[in-house]
């Protein structure tokens, strides 16, 4: 049988080796509502990118994966750390896989209850996101946080559920990388 080369994915920079890569920004001005100091948000400018997420090529449908790498920014609005939308699976029950490739920041789960908790993510870091989980990327470093993510082609996205927010934000306070419990987003 002939051997095939698959994609890579370069440990350096987190970026595939392949052909037909499909790629997505997001820009602040896409991301309204998601940061708590409105004025800063406001002061950015709106096609300023936050992250970008690369795909792979796949088969969809039931028992298929997606393969992606998100690349988030380092930054602040504010003194919020940038982070990724972050979302529910609309298929609740479905889980993912993070994998750390460069730069360290956080992976912030919270549970349908309300329940959160932050992963550390460095080049290697391996996190198990449940089903029934929301989860989002915040980098608190200096260089680009990237990290791959293989989930279900059937899980879809539900943001909706997250409008109000998820119930910790970090910020970069007193110097320091600091996590703090909000009551409404
Ligand atoms: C990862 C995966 C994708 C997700 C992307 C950006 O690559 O979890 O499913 O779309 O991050 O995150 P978000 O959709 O929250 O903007
Ligand atoms: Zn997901």
């Amino acid at each position: 049988v002939p051997v095939i080369v698959p994609p890579g994915v370069a440990f350096l920079n987190g970026h595939f080796t392949a052909e037909n890569i499909i790629t997505k920004t997001t820009r602040s001005g896409d991301l309204v509502g998601v940061f708590q100091d409105d004025a800063a948000w406001r002061a950015l400018p709106a096609d300023t990118p936050i992250y970008q997420v690369e795909m792979l090529q796949s088969p969809q449908g039931e028992g298929e994966l997606f393969v992606g790498t998100t690349h988030l920014n380092p930054g602040r609005v504010g003194d919020e750390f940038y982070m990724t939308r972050g979302h529910f699976h609309q298929r609740r029950e479905q889980g993912e896989v993070y994998f750390g490739l460069r730069g360290s920041g956080l992976l912030l789960l919270q549970s349908e209850q309300g329940e959160a908790r932050l992963e550390q993510v460095s080049p290697g870091s391996v996190h198990i996101i449940p089903g029934n989980t929301a989860h989002r990327l915040i980098n608190t470093g200096s260089e680009v946080l990237s990290a791959l993510a293989v989930w279900p082609t059937i899980a879809g996205h539900d943001y909706a559920s997250l409008a109000q927010g998820f119930k910790q934000r970090v910020f970069l306070r007193e110097g320091k990388i600091q996590a703090k419990e909000v009551q409404n987003g």
